[in-house]
């Protein structure tokens, strides 16, 4: 087996240091989507492969070094020709994030069909896709057409998340392409505004049913601080989010679907699956980067609303 396996792109993320519209005193990190979720996972006890491809670049030295670090378990194309995309997040002002982005042409937007190993993918529990790969270029969406195949070919289930990145669609229609993704899959995320991209609905519940008529079986729509809607095999569920006070909202859709797929393959219940899920996304809340507070298992307890005091 090799876990969750997911794929896409990861960066280099500078963070700054000093918040304010002019930020300064960057320091380097890294993240991504896909690749928060496979930390999460790793964190969580679950095998988790991530497939990317990095910039022969320090960047890119230090994005390997952080998966292997977190116990994830990568197959990394390394492209000589491209570099490591960046981005950079800062705060402006209190209670607003900005992501920019430099990622146009980066080695992580190169990802190709023939990056997909066929074994690795094949003896999947779940294989994980976002909507961000088949934005960010033609032979990267061709990538998760790949995936989606050889999953699909063996009988595992499909998990994506919808993860709109308006900036990287520009005037083309991502709704089109999700609806796509959203028919081969099995597990479904989107927030409800992603929600409304594919579908139409007034209330989280509409939108789950609507977007389970797309297909997939297990439909998770997130409501931020307000927790989550779901709709798991005809059941339909809502839970609350756990009450924090957040200091960066990014990453907590990551975890929320690392929480959930963790108890997933191991079988546990939908109560317990939603239970984890909402308590990762919480703790993706408390720090600045975008998957640095992600929970271990052990820390689980601590926002679970027991004893205030562990000793
Ligand atoms: O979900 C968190 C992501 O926004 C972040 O880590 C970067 O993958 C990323 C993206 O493309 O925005």
């Amino acid at each position: 087996m090799s876990g969750v396996v997911t794929l896409g792109e990861t960066m280099g993320l500078l963070v700054a240091e000093n918040p304010g519209p002019r930020p300064t005193g960057f320091r380097l990190g890294m993240g991504g989507a896909e690749s928060n979720l496979a930390i999460g996972l790793a964190r969580l006890g679950v095998e988790s492969t991530w497939i990317g491809r990095l910039g022969s670049d320090s960047t890119g030295d230090l994005i390997a070094r952080e998966l292997r670090a977190e116990g994830v378990t990568s197959r990394i194309t390394v492209d000589p020709d491209a570099p490591t995309g960046l981005m950079m997040k800062s705060w402006p002002v209190a209670g607003r994030t900005r992501v920019e982005y430099h990622r146009r042409g980066s080695a992580g937007s190169r990802l190709e069909p023939d990056d997909i190993d066929e074994e690795v993918v094949g003896r999947a529990s779940v294989v994980h896709v976002t909507g961000i790969t088949p934005a960010l270029s033609e032979t990267a969406g061709a990538a998760v057409d790949r995936a989606i195949e050889i999953a699909s070919g063996a009988g595992i289930p499909v998990s994506l998340d919808i993860n709109h990145r308006a900036s990287l669609w520009r005037d083309r229609d991502a709704g089109a392409v999700y609806r796509s993704l959203a028919a081969r899959s099995t597990i479904l995320f989107a927030g409800d505004d992603e929600a409304r991209l594919l579908v139409d609905g007034d209330s989280p519940e509409q939108l789950a049913v609507a977007l389970s008529g797309l297909g997939p079986t297990r439909v998770l729509v997130k409501l931020g601080a307000e927790g989550c809607v779901a709709l798991i095999d005809g059941d339909l569920f809502r839970v609350p989010a756990v009450p924090i006070t957040p200091a960066d909202t990014v990453g907590a859709g990551d975890a929320f679907a690392a929480g959930y797929l963790a108890e997933y393959v191991s079988g546990l219940s939908s109560e317990q699956a939603l239970g984890t899920a909402v308590l990762a996304g919480a703790f993706a809340c408390l720090g600045a980067g975008d998957w640095e507070s992600l929970p271990h298992r052990q820390d689980l307890g601590f926002l679970d609303g027991s004893d205030p005091v562990q000793r």
